[in-house]
């Protein structure tokens, strides 16, 4: 029939109607039902209503896929037009996402560790769930977690990855992720709880949690990637000691070309946090623990990459599950870890790299500064008398009933018997600067004519001038100076630092006296040794830096503080 179509001169009408069929099954039959057959599109239908077959979609996205590219955590670059919507990407995201989606989801790494981490050996027999939680993120980036943990973890000792989304918008994560499990990964181990509506990290991270049946839960963010021999040594600590919390090394995976960093194979920080609830890296406080290798003690974690032990997660209290977005879980659960008798620790030998973003992608619900609400829960429940250094920052929140009921968490404090925040400072954070205790001097620190030292309101991580501005009728953070023990003049971890004999700026302290150290005089006179000149606002204008000038008897050149302990 087919045959006698073609031989014919004129095209028969039923001639075209036996070409479209045979052309039909031939051509788009097969696709349908090979590729994906009637339940399996269905399911994906359900989730996703995104025009196209997924394989067809997912076929597109492979082939963008450029082999070898950022292998070993090489660098990459893009050319032409994407290379200019890889800029684009870079603002809006905070991520280069074009490049992203042209890395292999399973690329190598080179291994990070320390040389010596290769010759311990871990035979841990706890198995571990690792719980992934995401909202709009990039599909390429969580598949790449997704892929670094089934590629490093060896089989005995991974249970399951549970991934939560907590009610992504974006629909690649819903149908297509779904079908790249069951079809390229097809692992059964990797599972996918979905949120249906968004829960914030903390609730996000719960449900995964409820979810887990290994004996250790391990928390990654979304955009991580674990590198060889990182899980052994968190899961033989905790065989050793089951209320031990560990972060690994987290290494930088750079936002634009996804490169992974390591800040040499040694030298890592742990843990601090700031008067103003903030999470900030610090030196490890013990000489000793440098070249161990071994757990280091961390008086804080910064909260998206940590093993726990399961039962141990539960007992200690899990996480204030009235905590809502972002923000303050990490310090939160820092202080109860060490207060109600567990540890945190890093394990040097365990590496995970992360994407370090400038700026949310997302938005949050209502633009509530959950960041704040949280950290106030946390200050009234754990930080004692100490929290009001928190809520000099953040006074508007300190009787604000929008921090929610607190009985719960402090019952559990109660029910632990949990110690206080003072035990916390002076055992596992001594090092942390509170500026009323020990110190010669601290509040407001008042020149002539109502001026105040203040800090102009610098940024937690920068360095600027120490500054002069009209006294605030109250004490707020911005002029709360304090002049300590060790001479000097300082708020928080900044520290009044003379430069070319002239100008006075806010650095980090680094408690070697030289330009850093000063000598307050009964009179209120602050000297500065190193340069030989005295602290003075003559001249100064409001919202301008102070300078040091040759000492003489000026009123510019006394300082009255609030306190001053006469020792
Ligand atoms: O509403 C949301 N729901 C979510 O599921 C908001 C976010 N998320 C997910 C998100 O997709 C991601 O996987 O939560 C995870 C963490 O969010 P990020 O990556 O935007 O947070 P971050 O890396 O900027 O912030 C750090 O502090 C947070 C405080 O709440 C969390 O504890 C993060 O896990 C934590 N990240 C790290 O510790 C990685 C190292 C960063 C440092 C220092
Ligand atoms: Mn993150």
């Amino acid at each position: 029939m087919l045959l006698r179509c073609f031989r014919l001169k004129k095209i028969h009408v039923r001639c075209i109607f036996v070409i479209t069929v045979v052309a039909f099954s031939l051509l788009i039959l097969p696709k349908l039902i090979r590729e994906e057959p009637p339940d399996v599109k269905e399911r994906y239908k359900r989730i996703d209503n995104s025009s196209g077959t997924f394989e067809l979609t997912l076929r597109e996205y492979e082939r963008r896929i450029v082999p070898n590219l950022g292998e070993n955590g090489e660098p990459s670059y893009l050319d032409g037009e994407d290379a200019k919507r890889g800029e684009e990407a870079l603002k809006k995201f905070a991520l280069n996402t074009v490049l992203s989606d042209r890395l292999p989801l399973n690329r190598t790494l080179r291994d990070p560790r320390n040389k010596k981490c290769k010759h311990f050996t871990y035979n841990p027999k706890l198995k571990a769930s690792v719980v992934v939680i995401f909202y709009d993120e990039l599909l390429s980036v969580v598949l790449r977690t997704v892929w670094s943990v089934l590629l490093q973890t060896p089989d005995h000792l991974l249970e399951e990855i549970i991934l939560v989304d907590d009610a992504s918008t974006d629909a690649s994560l819903k149908g297509l992720l779904d079908y790249y499990v069951d079809t390229r990964l097809k692992d059964r181990r990797v599972r996918i709880v979905r949120l249906s509506s968004r829960l914030g990290l903390i609730r996000a991270r719960l449900q995964g949690a409820r979810r887990a049946r290994g004996d250790v839960l391990i928390f990654l963010d979304a955009h991580c990637e674990a590198t060889v021999g990182w899980i052994e040594p968190l899961l033989s600590r905790i065989e050793d000691d089951r209320t031990a919390v560990l972060v690994p090394i987290i290494d930088v995976i750079e936002a634009t070309n996804l490169a992974y960093s390591t800040n040499g194979d040694t030298s890592f920080q742990v843990g601090g946090f700031s008067w103003s609830g903030h999470f900030t890296w610090i030196d490890i406080q013990d000489e000793r623990d440098k070249n161990t290798l071994g757990p280091v003690k961390s008086p804080t974690m910064a909260g998206g990459l940590f093993a726990i032990e399961r039962n141990f997660f539960w007992d200690i209290g899990s996480y204030d599950e009235q905590m809502d977005g972002w923000g303050g879980e990490n310090l939160e659960m820092s202080f109860r870890i060490w207060q109600c008798g567990g540890r945190l620790e890093t394990v040097p030998c365990s590496r995970v790299g992360h994407i370090f973003r400038d700026f949310h992608p997302y938005s949050f619900p209502d633009n509530k500064d959950t960041h704040g609400i949280n950290t106030a829960r946390l200050a009234h429940v754990w930080m004692d008398d100490y929290k009001r250094f928190f809520f000099m920052h953040q006074p508007g929140l300190e009787n604000n009933p929008i921090v929610g009921d607190l009985t719960h968490r402090k019952q559990l404090r109660r029910k632990l018997r949990c110690k206080s925040f003072k035990w916390y400072l002076d055992n596992i954070y001594p090092e942390k600067f509170v500026p009323d205790e020990n110190v010669q001097a601290y509040g407001q620190a008042r020149s002539e004519f109502d001026m105040c030292l203040d800090d102009l309101q610098l940024a937690d991580d920068n360095v600027g001038p120490l500054g002069l501005y009209q006294c605030h009728p109250f004490l707020a953070m911005s002029q709360y100076f304090a002049m300590s023990a060790k001479g000097e003049l300082r708020k928080e971890n900044f520290c009044a630092e003379v430069f070319n004999e002239k100008d006075v700026q806010l650095t980090e302290c680094h408690g070697h006296r030289r330009e850093q150290y000063w000598v307050l005089y009964r009179n209120g006179t602050v000297y500065n040794p190193s340069a030989g000149k005295c602290l003075s606002s003559d001249g100064v204008d409001m919202g301008k830096g102070v300078k040091v000038e040759d000492c003489k008897d000026s009123v510019y050149q006394r300082w009255k503080f609030d306190s001053v302990n006469e020792t």
